[in-house]
């Protein structure tokens, strides 16, 4: 008799920890133990992959189908089924018990905390007997850790950022690690029959790079069916609260979501109230006030004794009642957003292209400067990249950045190899002309589907070209491992730090400010080296580099990567207002890195961009043309 509820959140995260512990476990192994444990520990992380991102939950399916339904499941074989049997039976894994006694730490404390690893801590734990985090920052504090075999004062130091990083972006997810699941749960409300549509707002809606919860808003006339669809979803793990038009729930990867039903005739409001952020909510609020009005989530209201909603169904019209043009959401950080929004309205006969909250929008990239293939440390051969990027996410053109020769860990590019990529580009660029490049490499139906539009669209393939490019390295003088007699053949040059990161800020600005000096250099890949919740990046003055890149003519790259987008807001715009010019790449590795072009737009919005400010909306030849 099974009375457990696990749901699958709880699966996945037992199977990571199991995962952690038998990293930890390969210290003291010989290869080939080794090799067969991280053959397992992946096997492990693989599978909790898996689970959460399952709609089914996976104890009904057991229960109704037994271990064979889960053998169903992609990355489950029978070791790891027959675990999560004996967890939804019986809440325990003996296997989990057993390394945990050989290995008694708090690994919940240390399962998400990047930067410190499963291996670094097994050399931590063995001198110092370390079992939980607080403990870690202690010794750590006290100068215990860099007295450890293989360790230093700097990975001392090291450790500290990275408890005190972890510690302020703790509960806080990436938008791109986040934002299928948001699409999923926003799909699934806005078809259920009760509901007429659905939204996801907040800070997902503003599309911040990071979200502390997920609001959603729905709009129906029996709130109470919304709601038990709502908490009753697989994706929930516990509910937290619920009333008559709101929801409250905790899902399987740990973040928080909130759920408003609200009626058609309030729609606008509640999406503008519930879309934030908070100031700007509290701006528009206290406008309203000075006009005799109030707002909240259920419309725009006159104060009379009889309160009349004035406006309430779309946001546009909440902002034209208040006398300001409707604002996107990624602008609404209050930060002078609104005193633009109302001089926009006064100057509304100005043609809309020359407005400025007419930002650049979600189809203007037409091509894609910063692409790796599998000549380095990406995943795909060239053709295969230019394939998706054309046919599937509606690209002309990309340009082909493999690392450098420095960049030994990636295998990057020594100057022979970026010259016989560079003539193999040539080739597929006239094989693309020819409209033969697609034909061949593909499946039996990729290909039927492709000759069906070859016959009736002759003139796409022909557009897309190949650019030759390479992410050069930045070295630790600011000069490049590749002379400028090579990268002149290329036909578009991004430079990038990759190395030297505690180097201090005058050296580091001065390595960027050397690479954009440099003519052969047409663009800085991302620019400050940071990745979200896990490293801030070099230190950088930052309006230095602005100057110099205007003076230089030198392009600064927004890099879409979800877990970079670098250049951050507030440094967009200040290039936005510098005259200095953007770039938005993917930083693709995989074909399906190419979806992160929308985070790098979403960002460029978030910096008040306008299109004319991101070259790569420009078709290609203008763009080359454009270069320094
Ligand atoms: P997050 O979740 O930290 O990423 O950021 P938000 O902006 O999604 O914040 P959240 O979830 O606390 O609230 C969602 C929206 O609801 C927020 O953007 C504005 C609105 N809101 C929440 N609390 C208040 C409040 O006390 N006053 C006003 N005016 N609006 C609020
Ligand atoms: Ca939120
Ligand atoms: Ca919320
Ligand atoms: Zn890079």
């Amino acid at each position: 008799m099974i009375t457990m509820n696990k749901t699958n959140g709880d699966i996945a995260h037992i199977l990571r920890k199991i995962s952690f512990l038998l990293e930890m476990d390969t210290n003291k192994k010989n290869d080939r133990q080794t090799n067969a444990i991280n053959f397992k520990n992946r096997a492990y992380n693989k599978a909790a992959d898996q689970i959460e991102n399952l709609s089914i939950n996976i104890e009904k399916l057991y229960i109704n189908e037994g271990i064979g339904g889960l053998l169903k499941i992609p990355s489950i074989g029978r070791a790891i089924a027959s675990k999560i049997e004996e967890f939804i039976k019986t809440g325990e894994i003996n296997y989990y018990n057993q390394l945990k006694s050989e290995l008694p730490i708090n690994v919940d404390e240390f399962l998400n905390l990047e930067g410190i690893g499963p291996k670094t801590l097994r050399l931590i734990y063995d001198s110092l007997k370390i079992k939980t985090l607080d403990e870690l920052y202690d010794a750590a504090t006290n100068g215990k850790i860099k007295t450890i075999d293989g360790f230093s004062q700097k990975k001392e130091e090291a450790i500290l950022r990275k408890i005190d990083l972890y510690r302020k972006s703790k509960g806080r997810f990436l938008l791109g690690e986040i934002y299928p699941l948001v699409k999923q749960i926003e799909k699934y409300l806005s078809e259920l029959d009760c509901v007429k549509r659905s939204v996801a707002v907040g800070s997902f809606r503003r599309m911040k790079e990071t979200i502390g919860d997920i609001d959603f808003l729905a709009v129906s006339d029996v709130p109470q069916k919304v709601i038990e669809s709502f908490v009753s979803m697989p994706e929930v793990k516990e509910i937290l609260g619920k009333g008559s038009s709101k929801a409250f729930v905790k899902l399987n990867n740990g973040i928080d979501s909130d759920l408003l039903v609200v009626p058609e005739e309030s729609y606008g409001a509640a999406l503008q109230y519930f879309t934030g952020n908070k100031e700007h909510g509290i701006a528009l609020r206290k406008i309203a006030q000075s006009k005799g009005l109030r707002l909240n989530e259920w419309g725009l209201f006159t104060l009379n004794s009889t309160e009349n909603r004035i406006a309430g169904l779309t946001e546009e019209e909440i902002y034209h009642r208040l006398d300001l043009d409707w604002i996107p959401p990624e602008m609404r950080e209050s930060k002078g957003e609104i005193e633009l929004a109302k001089r926009e309205l006064e100057n509304t006969k100005k043609p809309r292209e020359d407005r400025l909250l007419q930002l650049l929008g979600y189809r203007d990239l037409r091509g894609d400067l910063q692409v790796h293939t599998n000549n380095t440390d990406g995943k795909m051969a060239i053709e295969e990249m230019a394939y998706y990027a054309k046919e599937k996410f509606g690209l002309d053109y990309i340009a082909i950045t493999d690392h450098t020769k420095s960049l030994k860990i990636t295998n990057g590019l020594d100057e022979g190899q970026i010259l016989d990529q560079a003539n193999k580009i040539s080739e597929l660029n006239d094989k693309i002309k020819n409209d033969d490049l697609f034909l061949d490499k593909f499946s039996n139906e990729k290909t039927a589907n492709i000759k069906h539009k070859k016959n009736s669209q002759r003139s796409s393939n022909a557009s897309f070209r190949i650019l030759s490019s390479a992410e050069v390295n930045i070295l630790k003088d600011g000069s490049l491992d590749i002379p400028n007699n090579v990268l002149d053949k290329l036909d578009i040059v991004g430079a990038a730090i990759h190395s030297n990161f505690s180097l201090p800020i005058e050296m580091q600005t001065h390595r960027l400010i050397t690479a954009a000096q440099n003519p052969s250099i047409d663009i800085i890949f991302h620019p400050t080296g940071r990745i979200i919740n896990k490293r801030d990046g070099y230190p950088v003055d930052i309006p230095k580099l602005m100057e110099s890149a205007k003076d230089t003519d030198t392009v600064l790259e927004i890099d879409a990567h979800y877990d970079r987008l670098d250049l951050k807001d507030e440094y967009i715009k200040m290039a936005v207002e510098n005259g200095v010019r953007l770039v938005i790449d993917s930083d693709a590795h995989h074909q399906i890195h190419f979806a992160f072009l929308n985070l790098g737009v979403a960002q460029a919005r978030r910096g008040w961009a306008k299109k004319n400010e991101i070259l790569n909306t420009l078709p290609a030849q203008n763009l080359l043309d454009n270069l320094k």
